[in-house]
């Protein structure tokens, strides 16, 4: 099935099939011209002269994007904005209750960072200090991030649905030592404990010296005299004034954990001038946006989504972006496409789980609404299945609004591999092909390099600005996790698919991550904490195909010695791994192993708990190597049915 680029898009698209033919040939042609020239949308205090210094070799692993340039995030996404459209509106927040909506222009948004700004600096944070934002989804949250970005700190922002445990983990690894959180976050109608929870995690945070508590719902929370600070107190007495700091193109602009296949998350680390350049690129080209145009993206800022599509690609190009407190279904299945409506939204940016949670739902609740505004719908986070897609198309977009399906990830800054709106026909579930510059390759498990119509591991031959630099504090990792794998060729984790047209379609995970409703978990996460309860001995988790969530968690759990299976302590289980991570981590499924399927040398085999998971009995492939078959025959047996 093709969808062709219709007609008016092909009319007035920034990158129309001409354009986009022309940028590839550039690039690859004249990589430097390319390059330079994409930096010149950003305003420099110093233009680079020195574009790329890339290997992606281990002798001599070197990326360096940009690296004479001087700039500032903070002045590029609000004060370069002033001069013309000082009171066009910045950020529409959407409030969790419908009653509650306000409109932020860039004017107030430069008041708003400034002063938070000079609060960070009054309690002590400087240049290169790291600050944790934990907050839900306000307007303090983008005013935060670009406040560390104004005077050159470093945030590392954690999803405010993540356990006080996971909270101080992150704090920890990065050395924070101001956190700003809420007293309350608000979401779906109900509230959660986010002060409370920093309380929690900063018993074991001994780095932290102060916290700055915004005031969402004005619940009542204990203070600790001498690190606890209310933010609306502070900020009375903060000037709104504040110059953006220098910042060189390769200084540190955050840190964003995510999880990986082994070990705990990673502090992915990304820089100032590359990233915002594919942030603020990528943004315009693939969303065909224009200044004055509403687009919204749904994500949280405490995902990747949220950083580059909702503050820092946008706002770099003088966006409105909305932002959104609330849930798909609050107060109702309609609230999306009220929202978008109200707002008169535009281009519109969810994820594929998201729309399946909806389908679910009908039809009914889309079409009580208008959606006349919108013109452009995006997909992020995994595999968007045909059928979804063939929904969001029809229904939601009325078969007149194109789909980019983006495709990226955390450590890419932003997105690689999309449809242009203006240029590609669509195919229903293919991300179709690469940006121009970037190099995508398939290659086997020996690494060698696919051609033609073909399936195997993505790889990228080669950086574009927005690649991550190293994992905060373990640059080692870092090269050994993506660059060891296919030596000198930046490993995806991602299994592809590319057709006869030279389409790609991304198959899903081929390492040991999940992708839970578009949230990236590692098994070995989950695992750890089953394994950190009294009565478990061992765990061993698998993902298995859900409806709604894309992948679901299969948990097999082997008890302590003596300790009977109930309902009960498989309830408690489950709550256990929701407290020590977050409720994204909820168990969908916990089956009783009285052992697990080893290889004589002890490596658990994931590939049969897999099969089992997925009910796929037939096939469980070679068992031969296993120290005891008849593990398997139990587990079989007693399968947990999901
Ligand atoms: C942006 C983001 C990254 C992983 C990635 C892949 C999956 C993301 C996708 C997609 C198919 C798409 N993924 N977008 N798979 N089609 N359009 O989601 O970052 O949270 O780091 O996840 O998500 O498996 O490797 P992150």
């Amino acid at each position: 099935m093709l969808f062709p680029v219709p007609k008016a898009w092909a009319e007035r698209a920034h990158v129309n099939a001409e354009a986009l033919a022309a940028a590839r040939r550039r690039a690859d042609e004249d990589p430097h011209g390319y390059w330079k020239d994409l930096a010149g949308r950003l305003d420099w205090i110093t233009p680079p002269t020195k574009i790329k210094d890339v290997s992606l070799r281990t002798e001599d692993f070197r990326i360096r994007w940009y690296e004479d340039g001087v700039l500032n995030v903070s002045a590029n996404c609000i004060d370069r904005h002033l001069r013309h459209r000082a009171n066009d509106v910045a950020l529409i927040w959407e409030g969790d209750d419908p009653a509650a909506s306000r409109k932020i222009t860039y004017a107030e948004l430069h008041e708003q960072v400034c002063r938070m700004a000079n609060v960070f600096k009054a309690q002590g944070v400087t240049k290169g200090d790291r600050v944790t934002i934990y907050l839900p989804m306000i307007p303090e949250a983008a005013y935060a991030m670009l406040a560390c970005a104004r005077i050159g700190a470093v945030h590392s922002v954690v999803f405010a649905g993540f356990s006080p445990d996971s909270l101080s983990g992150r704090i920890n690894d990065c050395d924070s030592k101001l956190v700003i959180t809420a007293d309350e976050g608000v979401r779906g109608g109900k509230r959660i404990p986010l002060k409370a929870n920093v309380d929690a995690a900063l018993a074991h945070c001994p780095g932290v010296e102060k916290v700055l508590v915004v005031t969402r719902t004005g619940a009542h929370v204990p203070l600790t005299a001498g690190r606890d600070i209310i933010y609306e107190h502070a900020a009375a007495k903060a000037s709104i004034h504040c110059a953006p700091e220098p910042m060189n193109a390769e200084d540190p602009l955050f840190i964003l954990y995510t999880s990986g296949s082994t070990g705990k998350p990673k502090g992915v680390l990304h820089t100032t001038g590359g990233y915002l350049v594919w942030a603020s690129w990528t943004h315009e080209a693939v969303f065909d946006y224009r200044p004055g145009e509403v687009y919204w993206c749904t994500a949280d800022i405490g995902w990747v989504t949220g950083h580059t599509y909702i503050v820092y690609g946008p706002l770099a190009n003088g966006a409105t972006s909305v932002m959104f407190e609330g849930v798909p279904n609050y107060p109702c299945n309609s609230r999306f496409w009220q929202v978008i409506d109200k707002h008169k939204v535009e281009i519109f940016y969810t994820a594929p789980t998201a729309l399946r949670a909806l389908m679910r739902e009908g039809e009914a609740p889309v079409e009580r609404t208008s959606r006349a505004s919108l013109r452009l719908l995006g997909s992020v986070g995994e595999p968007i299945n045909p059928e979804a897609w063939l929904w969001y198309h029809r229904v939601v977009g009325e078969s007149r609004c194109p789909i980019v399906d983006t495709w990226w990830q955390t450590e890419t800054g932003g997105t690689l591999m999309t449809p242009l709106p203006g240029a590609d026909a669509l195919k229903p579930g293919s991300a179709c092909g690469p940006m121009p510059g970037v190099k995508p390759e398939l290659v086997d498990a020996e690494g060698v390099v696919l051609e033609g119509a073909t399936e195997g591991n993505l790889v990228l031959t080669d950086s574009w600005p927005g690649q991550m630099r190293t994992v905060y504090g373990d640059h080692q990792r870092f090269i050994e996790t993506y660059f060891t794998t296919y030596p000198g060729k930046y490993f995806t984790g991602d299994g592809c698919r590319r057709d006869a047209d030279g389409y790609y379609w991304i198959t899903g995970r081929v390492d040991d991550v999940l992708n839970v409703s578009g949230h990236r978990l590692g098994t070995a996460e989950v695992e750890s904490a089953l394994v950190a309860h009294p009565r478990v001995a061992e765990a061993a988790v698998v993902g298995y195909p859900h409806p709604i969530k894309g992948q679901g968690i299969y948990c097999y759990v082997t008890l302590n010695a003596g300790v009977e299976a109930s309902e009960s302590l498989r309830k408690e289980l489950i709550d256990w791994v929701r407290r020590e991570i977050g409720p994204i981590a909820t168990p969908d499924v916990i089956q009783w192993a009285p052992g697990l399927p080893k290889t004589r040398s002890g490596k658990i085999m994931r590939r049969i708990l897999r099969k089992i998971a997925e009910n796929e009995l037939e096939n469980l492939g070679d068992t031969s190597t296993l120290a005891d078959p008849s593990v398997v025959d139990d587990l079989v047996k007693n399968r947990a049915g999901a």
